[in-house]
């Protein structure tokens, strides 16, 4: 019998609770990601809400569902240290290097992951790859630089197409660019970066994550 991709998340969101315990005293926040597999994080972090002060949420989505086991979660700017930030990823390649923003919320989990120690990247197998670039790339902009920025996306290589119906937590659009397929991001993310309009892309090679658990029919695997 094998696990469901639902049974792997679910096995890989405890992991990653047993594995932040150790870290956490009394006065410890934890920064909170986003997403399905975030969820379940949550989920399994209300079992032991005693054992740290408070959250930082990345997304409204995650701020809600804290809210409902009744963590507390924090505004960022009262927050000077976050022991970690755990989240999930829509691919990890090998030096743990990630394509985040399936979801949207990538630009307040760049901003919340910044501030932690460490970035616990919780994921199922599937998102374990050799070269990100598969998932396309989510790209949020300010709404005025939407064609701007997707006409460098298509000179850098790219195929770039708005998000339909969708707009961020910060009130922007989102454009999923197709067609990049690299070993390592950094150089990429640097010159996206640097795009008048681009708030943030999805790529977090510049700032990789710390560890990676991966949810696996074997077990979980630990990636540092
Ligand atoms: C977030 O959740 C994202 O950056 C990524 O888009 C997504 C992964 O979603 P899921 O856990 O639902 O597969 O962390």
């Amino acid at each position: 019998m094998s696990f469901s991709q639902q049974q792997l998340k679910e096995q890989v969101a405890k992991a990653a609770v047993d594995y932040i315990l150790p870290l956490l005293t009394p006065e410890s926040i934890v920064g909170v990601g986003t997403g399905s597999t975030a969820d379940l994080f949550i989920d399994e972090l209300a079992k032991h809400k005693d054992k740290f002060k408070a959250t930082v949420a990345s997304s409204e989505r995650s701020t809600q569902r804290l809210a409902q086991h009744g963590i507390s979660v924090l505004n960022l700017n009262d927050v000077q240290s976050m022991v970690v930030y755990v989240d999930g990823a829509d691919e990890i390649n090998p030096l743990l290097q990630m394509i985040k923003g399936g979801g949207g919320a990538l630009t307040r989990e760049k901003i919340v992951a910044s501030v932690a120690e460490q970035f616990v990247c919780i994921v199922d197998e599937s998102k374990l790859v050799d070269q990100l670039g598969a998932f396309t790339l989510p790209i949020e902009v300010l709404p005025m630089a939407l064609q701007s920025v997707s006409r460098k996306m298509v000179a850098l290589g790219g195929v770039a197409k708005q998000r339909e119906g969708f707009i961020t937590d910060n009130g922007n659009p989102i454009i999923d660019v197709g067609g990049f397929s690299l070993a390592d991001a950094r150089e990429l993310e640097g010159k996206i970066n640097d795009i008048p309009g681009v708030v943030c892309c999805g790529f977090f090679a510049l700032s990789p994550a710390t560890v990676a658990l991966v949810s696996t029919q074997e077990g979980i695997k630990i990636l540092t």
